[in-house]
């Protein structure tokens, strides 16, 4: 069984990691690690305790109505203090299950004085935000009841230090009752959840079935509580607001209140004088298997001793990522490590505790969700922790082994919505050509991909891609299509065709790298299915009638191949009126306008441009896009356009875009994050953007930006090599931030770009900076990879132009594409 060996697991790490701790110069990465930015205005991080993928997951939760990630700093009380979260959620508050409360006494000494019901409880969870502090590992909060609540955690079980006034509320020496409820954050309990007291030990066992807060189906937790520290006085179940020591059993209905109907036990000490001690495991399979992991990860109840293995758990993974403090504020550093903390918060390591299917494969769950997580989160782990990747994209492939597909978005063991096109496809491509290994089985990889583009699911809402057959016969995902195989929310035609596109570029690198050459011809051929959108002749006018000046974008197209239309600008930051999400009213853009959508062509830029008009009027439009607020860096397809001046020969705009968005959206405050974390896709974004390397997913490709620091250093954990960036005439106010020129290990570097081998072989980039954007990377030899070709550019052009007056419907003017050619031609100095 897993329980032993994954104990001992955790206490190994717990242990080697010590040694790497002992850093020479003094430099504590966890000195600059604040779980609490964006435990405000919607971040929705977890801020409390947690091991990296950690199942465990301590902290208090609050009432905030944010779908909060547990705890939010917005002045609303604490109700509970809970084990299993999610960070970053959007949809509904995830898990947050069999939350605990203490009381110091009941009133008059009978338990039917204390509070029981969530609702009413949080009168007592009031608190001053200056009593709260979080650290990797351990949260702690001092309640206005003058309790004093300690956590911490290891894998599976938390540990609750609860430190009690000596008198009560109503004077009387303290007999503190610390109850646990059968309730989860969203109030999704369903029938028959149970719960039992051990009379003479107090531990507490009980399960219930919940909803996954993204998806659909069902699942069911299991909990084991035990006490120490005090001596029991009494213990017992409660129903609604009534208690009774004389029962030690309850199965619970969800009742017809709307809310489940509050439920569970609780366990009455004699008194407060040493800090009583709380233990509380989960697990999908049983309470056996929960109680088995508290026992075995945390048998001493020894708060000094977990806090600390945790302390160092996260140091272990923080430690190979160094940057020089030099010159810069601190909370530079802060944002920076900070960001890198939350990238390792979800997915979480469920190893061993999947009921679902018998499995010697790891088991990874709180994808939340994969259209997040595909463009910088899952690809710095790749760097940080290609290990991790590995166990999570072998749970990838296993969940497609078992269930007929690969996710698009799992939590809480169930499917969660897909937003696009199916994007682990992004997911295993990046991972493939990075090399990552251990233990994958590819070709089963390379199956799930296949079958992604292939073969339709009966319900593609949570899996694969919908409108299969339009998309091989027309080319594209009709707005109004005629699917009668699958089923799905009928929208988004846009970014789903943009999305499959470019699923089906991945897959087509993953042929040709594992020698599938007429695989790779096939999606390469279907990757240039974006094109067919392109509406040449389509103007964008503002709601007042103001023309933004560019033409050309991607518009809705029917089954008999006339347009739709899709005014450009909707969906966008500055349309509050768009209904653009999962609804079925919802438009044909995913959260997000054809402006963004747009730029989404990761594998061929080059094309893109030249029918934008060539590098200058790309440029022109992407600033557009950032100046007038069309994006929004709250929302992950904002990303890559940060960076996409590359591809314009323009590195050192990507550089200042970045500081345009660099502190000034993403502060250290827990207010700090401009939108939901997205398990720690934000983070990840700040992280890849201050080191200077920003990926383009699914590719081997970072695009280089000088690092917010002099210098950084990345130990590979595998090849143990050191990759280090260095900036010459580095200038911590960012004035200089334009790279004047380049050396790779010593020798002169002119491309843009750099590839994973810089990480895994321990290379040295150094970036000399200067105040003036320079000829450095402006080159075509020095453009990232795109799949048509930049500069030579009058092949595609005339071929626009046919197609233009063709079956197009539109025209485009030659002329001006002539003329924006030869600019193209100069610019780039082919
Ligand atoms: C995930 O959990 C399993 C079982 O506890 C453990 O063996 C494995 O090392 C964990 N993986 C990571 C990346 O922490
Ligand atoms: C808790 O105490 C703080 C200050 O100590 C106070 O501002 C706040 O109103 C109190 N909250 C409640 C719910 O009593
Ligand atoms: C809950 O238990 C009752 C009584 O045993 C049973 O009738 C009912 O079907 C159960 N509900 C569910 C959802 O299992
Ligand atoms: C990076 O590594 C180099 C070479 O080992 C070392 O000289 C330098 O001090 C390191 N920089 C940081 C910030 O750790
Ligand atoms: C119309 O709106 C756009 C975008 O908000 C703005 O840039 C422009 O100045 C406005 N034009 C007029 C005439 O108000
Ligand atoms: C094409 O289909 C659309 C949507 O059904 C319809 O409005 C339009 O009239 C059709 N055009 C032609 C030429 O058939
Ligand atoms: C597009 O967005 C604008 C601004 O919110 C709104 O007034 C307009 O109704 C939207 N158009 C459609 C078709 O939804
Ligand atoms: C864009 O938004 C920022 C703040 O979010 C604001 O300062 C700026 O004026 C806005 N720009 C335009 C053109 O609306
Ligand atoms: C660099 O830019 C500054 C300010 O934009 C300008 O004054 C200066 O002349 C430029 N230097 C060079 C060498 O182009
Ligand atoms: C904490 O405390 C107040 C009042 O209780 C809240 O309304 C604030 O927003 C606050 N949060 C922060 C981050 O200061």
């Amino acid at each position: 069984m897993v329980v032993l060996p994954s104990a001992f697991c955790w206490l190994a790490l717990a242990l080697v990691p010590k040694v790497v701790a002992q850093q020479e110069d003094g430099f504590d990465v966890l000195q600059y690690v604040d779980p609490l930015i964006g435990a405000s205005n919607g971040g929705n991080v977890f801020p409390g305790a947690s091991l990296p993928y950690g199942m465990a997951k301590a902290v208090a939760d609050t009432t905030s109505g944010s779908n909060q990630g547990g705890f939010t700093l917005d002045g609303t009380p604490v109700n509970g203090f809970s084990t299993m979260h999610d960070s970053g959620t959007g949809g509904s508050p995830s898990l947050g299950n069999f939350a605990l409360f203490p009381y110091t006494n009941c009133p008059g000494g009978d338990v039917n004085n204390c509070a029981f019901p969530k609702r009413i409880r949080a009168n007592f969870g009031g608190f001053n935000n200056v009593t709260v502090s979080a650290k990797p590992g351990i949260f702690s909060i001092t309640l206005n009841t003058s309790i004093h609540a300690e956590m911490t955690v290891t894998q599976h079980a938390s540990l609750f230090r609860f430190t009690f006034p000596t008198l009560g509320s109503d004077g009387q020496p303290a007999q503190p009752l610390i109850l646990q409820d059968l309730t989860d954050l969203s109030n999704s309990r369903q029938d028959n959840a149970s719960v039992s007291v051990d009379a003479t030990t107090g531990r507490i066992t009980g399960n219930a079935r919940f909803l996954p807060s993204f998806g659909g189906g069902n699942y069911v937790l299991y909990f084991c509580t035990d006490f120490s520290g005090a001596e029991i006085l009494d213990n017992g179940i409660f129903a609604d607001s009534r208690a009774s020591a004389a029962v030690k059993d309850l199965t619970i209905s969800r009742s017809i209140n709307g809310y489940p109907l509050p439920g569970g036990a609780f366990v009455r000490f004699k008194s407060a004088v040493e800090p009583i001690l709380v233990r509380t495991a989960t697990s999908f399979i049983s309470s056996a298997q929960a109680c088995s992991h508290a026992e075995s990860e945390i048998p001493d109840f020894d708060y000094d001793r977990v806090a600390d293995a945790a302390t160092e758990a996260w140091r272990a993974k923080m430690s190979p990522i160094k940057v020089s403090p030099n010159g810069v504020d601190g909370s530079m550093l802060v944002n920076f490590y900070s960001g890198i903390y939350r990238t390792m918060i979800n997915p979480q390591n469920y190893t061993g505790e999947n009921p679902l299917w018998s499995s010697s494969e790891p088991y990874f769950d709180s994808f939340y969700c994969i259209w997040d997580l595909f463009r910088s989160q899952l690809p710095f782990l790749t760097i940080t922790d290609p290990l991790a990747v590995a166990e999570m994209i072998r749970s990838l492939i296993d969940t497609y082994r078992n269930v007929g597909w690969l996710p698009d978005c799992r939590m809480s063991l169930n499917k969660g919505y897909t937003q696009g096109g199916s994007n682990a496809d992004n997911v295993l491509a990046d991972a493939y050509l990075k090399g990552i290994k251990g233990g994958i089985n590819w070709d089963d990889g390379y199956a799930a991909v296949v079958k992604d583009a292939e073969v339709e699911p009966y319900d593609w809402c949570c899996e694969g891609r919908g409108g299969l057959d339009s998309w091989k016969a027309l080319g594209y995902i009709p707005v109004q299509d005629f699917d009668y195989k699958g089923f799905g929310t009928m929208t988004r035609s846009i970014s789903r065709t943009l999305e499959y596109s470019y699923n089906d570029f991945c897959i087509s690198q993953m042929a040709g790298a594992m020698g599938k050459t007429a695989d790779k011809e096939k999606y390469i051929e279907s990757s240039g299915n974006w094109q067919n959108l392109f509406k040449a002749d389509q103007p964008s006018v503002w709601w007042n009638g103001t023309d933004t000046g560019f033409v050309g974008f991607f518009e809705p197209r029917f089954l008999n191949r006339t347009w739709g239309y899709q005014n450009p600008l909707n969906c966008s930051n500055l349309d509050s009126f768009s209904v653009c999400s999962l609804q079925n009213t919802g438009r044909e853009t995913f959260e997000s306008s054809i402006w963004e959508y747009g730029f989404f062509v990761p594998h061929d830029q080059a094309t893109l441009m030249t029918m934008y008009g060539g590098p200058e009027s790309f440029v022109r439009r992407l600033n557009y896009l950032h100046d007038q607020n069309i994006t929004y860096i709250g929302n992950e397809p904002a990303f890559l356009t940060v960076f996409q001046y590359h591809y314009a020969g323009r590195p050192a705009l990507s550089a200042r875009r970045a500081h345009f968005y660099i502190p000034s959206f993403f502060s250290t405050t827990p207010d700090g994050l401009p939108g939901n974390d997205d398990s720690g896709a934000m983070g990840s974004f700040v992280a890849f953007a201050m080191m200077g390397l920003f990926p383009n997913p699914g590719q081997d490709v970072y695009l280089i930006t000088p690092p917010f620091f002099e210098e950084v250093n990345i130990t590979h954990p595998l090849t143990g090599k050191t990759a280090r960036v260095k900036n010459v005439g580095f200038d911590a106010k960012y004035a200089n931030v334009y790279i004047q020129s380049a050396t790779l290990d010593g020798e002169a570097y002119g491309k843009n770009w750099i590839d994973h081998s810089f990480f895994t072989e321990g290379k040295e980039l150094v970036l000399t900076l200067g105040r003036n954007e320079s000829a450095w990377g402006t080159r075509v030899e020095d453009l990232p990879p795109s799949l048509g070709r930049y500069g030579g550019l009058m092949g595609r052009l005339c071929i626009i132009c046919i197609r233009g007056w063709g079956g197009w419907g539109g025209a485009i003017d030659c002329s001006k594409a002539f003329i924006d050619l030869v600019s193209t031609c100069l610019f780039l100095r082919a």
